[in-house]
């Protein structure tokens, strides 16, 4: 069989040879006892593009998204989310092992949470009530198909809870991918939050990491946090170096992996079959119906496997396709091709 075209997800990009050689000549320390140069470069330089004070390393997105939670809350409280989003769904359940928080899910659409809702779902102070603790917000929201939140939208939604005293979490998972489709300065999508946490290890392309920003003294709190959890490391500076080159040189080139998704989803659009709008995946994720053709979402997943295309189900019905810089348009073309084959043999039955 020819190659794999892997649309799984970008977390399976591989480190570019630049990357393989900065790790191979980093300067490293011990990070527990703060002498890792190149990880302490790595969180000045995360800093100041992501626009906060300061940044930690954290060896991956759901820890980030964990510690932030655990820095922010208090054992009983609740944390208001969106229904889909990651830090619910794919968590582990983490809110409620590690933090001994509940959650409040409010059902968005691409993302967006309608301000009213979200002020109906903060408790006010009564005796029975649990405190409202934090507010997630997701962008790009992944389950959405990498939809994406405007400045202006996170400003909305972070401004409910901020008048009531609550602080705002931003799963910024593929937050660079939001700033690239919108034009803006990604800073401006942090603007309005507490805490954000990114990922280097998506499309990125780095192969391990993620970072986790706030105010000093939020970060400060959330390095203990993060020990606690086993993720002090050692001489880390070997993945920070790659981590450096991930927010250098493979931010812009994200646009590539958006217009990839925007061919797939405009062709997959044009198989009788498959559901998929081609004008509503912004980044890099599609969301693409098999309904219509009397299959599940996974014996479809498993027969494009069986003819090299990889992409997961998600829910029943639906696969997601993801692009990614180890996926080129040559191969996007491909994996078209290989669709088109497989949905004609369905159909002919
Ligand atoms: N998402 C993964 C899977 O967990 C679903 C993927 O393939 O998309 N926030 C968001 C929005 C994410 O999409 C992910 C990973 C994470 C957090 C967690 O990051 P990691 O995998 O580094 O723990």
């Amino acid at each position: 069989m020819a190659e794999l075209i892997d649309l799984r997800s970008d977390t399976v990009t591989k480190p570019t040879a630049e990357m393989r050689k900065a790790m191979a000549a980093a300067e490293v320390g011990d990070d527990v006892y703060g002498e890792d140069p190149t990880i302490q470069k790595l969180e000045r330089i995360a800093a100041e593009k992501i626009g906060k004070e300061a940044a930690l390393f954290v060896p991956s997105g759901t820890m980030g998204n964990q510690v932030a939670a655990m820095t922010h809350l208090q054992r009983g409280e609740e944390v208001v989310l969106e229904a889909e989003s990651h830090i619910f769904y794919y968590e582990v359940g983490g809110l409620a092992l590690l933090s001994g928080a509940q959650a409040r899910t409010i059902t968005g659409r691409k993302g967006f949470m309608e301000p009213e809702r979200i002020a109906a779902a903060i408790r006010p102070d009564d005796l029975h009530f649990p405190r409202t603790g934090l507010l997630c917000l997701e962008n790009t929201h992944n389950r959405a198909g990498g939809a994406v939140l405007t400045a202006e939208q996170t400003g909305l939604m972070a401004q409910v809870a901020h008048e009531r005293g609550i602080p705002v979490h931003l799963d910024g998972a593929r937050v660079f991918n939001a700033a690239i489709a919108l034009g803006t300065d990604v800073r401006e999508l942090t603007a309005p939050v507490d805490s954000v946490m990114f990922c280097l290890s998506k499309g990125l392309a780095a192969p391990v990491g993620s970072l986790l920003a706030g105010k000093q003294e939020f970060i400060d709190k959330a390095r203990k946090v993060r020990k606690l959890l086993g993720g002090g490391l050692r001489q880390a500076g070997i993945l920070a170096a790659a981590g450096i080159i991930a927010l250098e040189q493979m931010v812009d080139r994200l646009a590539e992996d958006h217009a990839h998704a925007r061919l797939l989803a405009a062709e997959l659009a044009n198989i009788p079959g498959l559901t998929i709008d081609p004008d509503a995946y912004p980044t890099n994720i599609l969301i693409c119906s098999v309904a219509k053709l009397g299959i599940s979402a996974q014996r479809f997943s498993a027969l494009l496997a069986q003819h090299g295309v990889l992409a997961n189900p998600i829910s029943a019905t639906e696969l997601r396709f993801v692009t990614h810089t180890d996926v080129t348009k040559n191969q996007i073309i491909t994996a078209i091709n290989i669709i088109n084959q497989i949905v004609k043999a369905i159909n002919q039955f």
